[in-house]
């Protein structure tokens, strides 16, 4: 069996559609969830599962570090070790060296950096990361690129750009040909139009199973990010899955989609499952927040979610300022949720032809506020 993308039907930009692979479907508009050191924090697999999560997100950078590619695959790969049978995309590492990494150097031929845990020093190359990312399983293989962080000017971003879809060809180079993978290829160009359609004919010249909007939401705000994508996104193929890295909020989420974008991925679910902030469906809610220590109402009237359907605000308001673990259990848990659902009320209204009329709803009843 092969990787394969079956576009079910569009509805204005918006699209819905099947990802098929050997280890199961992903329906989208997908989004992953992040398990960044072959977990995600504080969720028992089968509950990230139950989330309605096809496909998760794993990482080259943090992985290779600890416990490293070379045990993974001797004990059998990332899916068997972390318990996850379904679909696992794997981010290539760059980003994350330029993010966490220290004393970090970057060359033609790859980036070399101290770990942020020991110190030691490593060197990623397209090569490498695609060796890494063969010996966790992952499923989806991204490229090996480069983000420039943003404001940046126009010759940084060309010249970061152009090494990047170098890069690129080397990633395709060496990911060879593996049946039921896949490899991404990553957009970059910053907000800039010709750019972005420069790298767009680039990756389409090599060839991808799938196509990544890279180097956005990187502190342009969500006009500039929007005002890129809408001419971003229509510059992929059609065809192929659209992957837009590392958003977002809910409404960045659901502006993304109504842009043609087809895959996200986020830590903002989990973490703020973590820190106490939750999405529902009025809003952003604080349960750190003294008003819910007397509230006897779920979280979110209308959620699934187990820490819906059997725990009180004050109850979660409780554990979360007594720092009890079941707090970051139970707010991602709901989080998750959250977003799970909110991809599948989108799904189904494309398929249905409203999804403009949903888009309505979703910012009206947010506009409600904090209740
Ligand atoms: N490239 C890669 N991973 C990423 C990004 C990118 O540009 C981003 C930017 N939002 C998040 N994660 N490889
Ligand atoms: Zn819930």
């Amino acid at each position: 069996m092969t990787f394969s993308f079956d576009l079910k039907a569009t509805d204005g930009k918006a699209r819905t559609g099947l990802i098929s692979t050997p280890r199961g479907e992903i329906r989208t508009p997908a989004f992953m969830p992040v398990g960044t050191a072959a977990t995600v924090k504080a969720m028992l697999p089968e509950s990230v599962a139950e989330t309605g999560a096809d496909i998760l997100l794993g990482n080259t950078y943090h992985l290779m570090l600890r416990p490293t590619a070379e045990r993974i695959d001797r004990l059998g790969g990332l899916h068997k070790f972390m318990n996850w049978e379904r679909p696992i995309l794997t981010d290539s590492g760059g980003f994350q060296v330029m993010s966490l990494a220290d004393l970090r150097k970057l060359t033609e031929r790859g980036v070399t950096f101290k770990s942020h845990i020991d110190g030691s020093k490593h060197e990623i190359t397209p090569e490498r990361s695609m060796e890494i990312q063969r010996l966790l399983g992952s499923d989806i293989v991204m490229c090996f690129d480069e983000c420039p962080a943003l404001p940046a000017d126009r010759d940084r971003i060309a010249e970061s750009m152009r090494l990047s879809m170098r890069w690129a060809q080397r990633s395709r180079d060496a990911f060879g040909d593996r049946p039921g993978h896949a490899l991404f290829g990553i957009q970059q160009g910053g907000l800039e139009e010709d750019f972005r359609a420069e790298s767009a004919e680039a990756l389409r010249a090599i060839g991808f199973d799938g196509y990544a909007v890279g180097g956005l939401a990187v502190g342009e705000g969500q006009a500039a990010m929007f005002g890129c994508l809408d001419f971003a996104a229509d510059q992929l193929p059609e065809d192929k899955p659209r992957y837009l890295m590392g958003v977002g909020k809910p409404d960045d989420i659901v502006g993304a989609v109504a842009r043609g974008i087809d895959m996200m991925d986020c830590v903002l679910p989990s973490r703020s499952g973590r820190t106490g902030q939750v999405f529902t469906r009025r809003g952003v809610v604080n349960i750190k927040n003294a008003r819910h220590a007397d509230d006897p109402r779920p979280l979110d009237e209308d959620c699934r979610c187990l820490a819906c359907r059997s725990y009180s605000r004050a109850y979660l308001h409780h554990v979360f300022r007594s720092q009890e673990i079941i707090s970051s259990m139970l707010l991602t848990w709901h989080n998750l949720t959250y977003y799970q659902d909110l991809m599948q009320q989108m799904r189904k209204a494309i398929a249905a032809g409203r999804f403009d009329a949903w888009q309505t709803a979703f910012h009206t009843s947010r506009a409600q506020g904090d209740l």
